[in-house]
């Protein structure tokens, strides 16, 4: 799965070796379009571009124009609009990055269907003429004086991945891969993950830290770390880059940690993915293209589907999950379920409709929510019943009722793990957070204060869980 990473030039430069970048370099004081290959795949590759402004003042908007050669297309793009007119592509500037202030740059993406590089480039009207300089030195001076500084922007570079940690949870299963209705390790034996899902990281950036995460690494031995990246309510929509940034740190926390990370695009309100179709887009080729190397990185897609027919949700998954594939082809892809992700039991249907129709893709996982005190025996029972023949993964719970408030319900959630236990099917509970609910696993104030570690900072249902979840987990590797 792993892709080397290239810089490569655009027009006439595209034979010049691969540690070279091109700067499309404008007058002095005009700006300038830098095109390089984020990550390249045998069908395509993902370009992108930065649109530098290197003088003085600000400028008020952009507009590149790329053309490509027969053959080849761009097929979608990111922190951009396009426009396709023939083999000319024009990019003008998303709700938020039009204005570029003076030494400053702005960034977009694309994807690619073929393998040829741009052969033409325009910036604001003006041609621009390929310059060369080594990347090693990325915001060194091209030959022109025309000042690159900001140049080449960090934001999507591929990360290379860090090696697994021996004996952690990723150290010993590796690459994860759907085997039958079962979540499969290296060795192709089923596991089971057990470990916490974020709250909304827009919300509560200080319980996600080093030493958070180290407690949930080694005092909690958790496997599994959820990521919930809400998309409306203050999330991605508000700011798609920094989000992405955040998500993709948290993943290298993870990693470092020998934890599986599980990326969650937290669609809640409005319910109908769809409405979220370009964010998904835009944002799974970003984190599926910088962490196409790691081993620890899991996909869930919607987290909870509501008020809309599955086969709306299955058409949504059918136009995400390429975008993944496309970077990732190996890993997995967990597709939420209709009535906020209960199967459709929430909604009066059940796991019937996705039996017979089911998402046409390999290696997919089906969510399945519940939250203890609400969704008791009948939720049980169409669980077990799912999973005779869909691979299913309870990416959220909780141990209280569906408000995410509320008392524990032990009885039903020690009934539900252990059922989850006996099936094999991964979890991650709702939430490892300091908020003021009964779902919340740290007492209030717990996160400002800084120790995560042991039972003291824990409520009660962050003691029920962390007793489920530190048990030895027994991988199999034969
Ligand atoms: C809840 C949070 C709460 C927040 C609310 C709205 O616990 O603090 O105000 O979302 O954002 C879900 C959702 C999850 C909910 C959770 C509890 O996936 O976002 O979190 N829940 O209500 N589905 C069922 C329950």
């Amino acid at each position: 799965m792993k892709r080397r990473t290239t810089t490569i030039l655009a027009t006439v430069l595209a034979a010049a070796a691969a540690s070279t970048v091109a700067f499309f370099a404008l007058p002095a004081s005009a700006e300038t379009a830098t095109f390089r290959v984020a990550n390249s795949w045998s069908s395509g590759y993902q370009g992108e571009i930065t649109v530098s402004n290197p003088s003085s003042s600000a400028i008020s908007t952009w507009k590149v124009q790329l053309t490509l050669p027969a053959g080849t297309s761009v097929t979608q793009a990111w922190s951009s609009t396009l426009t396709t007119s023939g083999n000319t592509y024009t990019f003008t500037p998303a709700a938020w990055n039009g204005t570029i202030a003076a030494n400053s740059s702005a960034n977009f993406g694309f994807i690619v269907t073929g393998a040829g590089r741009p052969t033409g480039c325009v910036v604001n009207g003006q041609a621009c003429t390929g310059v060369t300089t080594p990347t090693s030195s990325p915001a060194s001076s091209p030959s022109t004086g025309v000042s690159p500084s900001a140049s080449v922007s960090p934001s999507v570079s591929p990360s290379t991945g860090t090696p697994p940690v021996n004996g952690t949870p990723v150290g010993v299963n590796g690459q994860l891969k759907v085997c039958g209705n079962k979540l499969c390790n290296q060795y192709g034996k089923p596991i089971q993950l057990r470990g916490m899902s974020t709250h909304g990281i827009q919300w509560f950036p200080a319980c996600y830290t080093d030493a958070a995460l180290d407690a949930l690494a080694t005092d909690w031995n958790s496997d599994l770390f959820r990521v919930s990246m809400y998309v409306q309510e203050q999330g991605y929509e508000t700011d798609p880059a920094g989000f992405t940034t955040r998500v993709n740190n948290l993943v290298d926390e993870a990693e470092q940690r020998g934890m599986y990370a599980l990326i969650d695009f937290h669609i809640l309100t409005p319910g109908d993915p769809m409405y979220n179709l370009e964010r998904a887009k835009t944002f799974f080729a970003q984190v599926s293209a910088r962490n196409a190397a790691k081993k620890n990185v899991i996909y869930e897609i919607a987290n909870e589907p509501n008020g809309v027919s599955w086969a709306t949700i299955k058409n949504y998954a059918e136009q995400v999950i390429p975008v993944i594939r496309a970077n990732d082809p190996d890993a997995v892809v967990v597709v939420g379920t209709r009535g906020w992700s209960s199967l459709g039991v929430s909604e009066g249907g059940n796991s019937a409709e996705i039996i017979s129709n089911p998402v046409n893709a390999s290696n997919v996982m089906y969510t399945f929510h519940f939250y203890a005190a609400s969704h008791k025996d009948n939720y049980r029972a169409e669980v077990e019943r799912a999973a005779a023949s869909l691979p299913l993964f309870v990416t959220e719970f909780g141990t209280v009722s569906y408000t995410g408030d509320g008392a524990v319900d032990t009885a039903s959630s020690n009934a539900w793990l252990d059922l989850l236990d006996r099936l094999q099917i991964s979890y991650a509970n709702w939430t490892f957070s300091d908020a003021g609910e009964g779902s919340a696993a740290l007492r209030p104030g717990t996160c400002a204060g800084g120790s995560f570690a042991g039972t003291g900072v824990l409520t009660e249902s962050g003691q029920l869980m962390r007793s489920r979840i530190r048990t030895a987990d027994n991988f199999p590797t034969a």
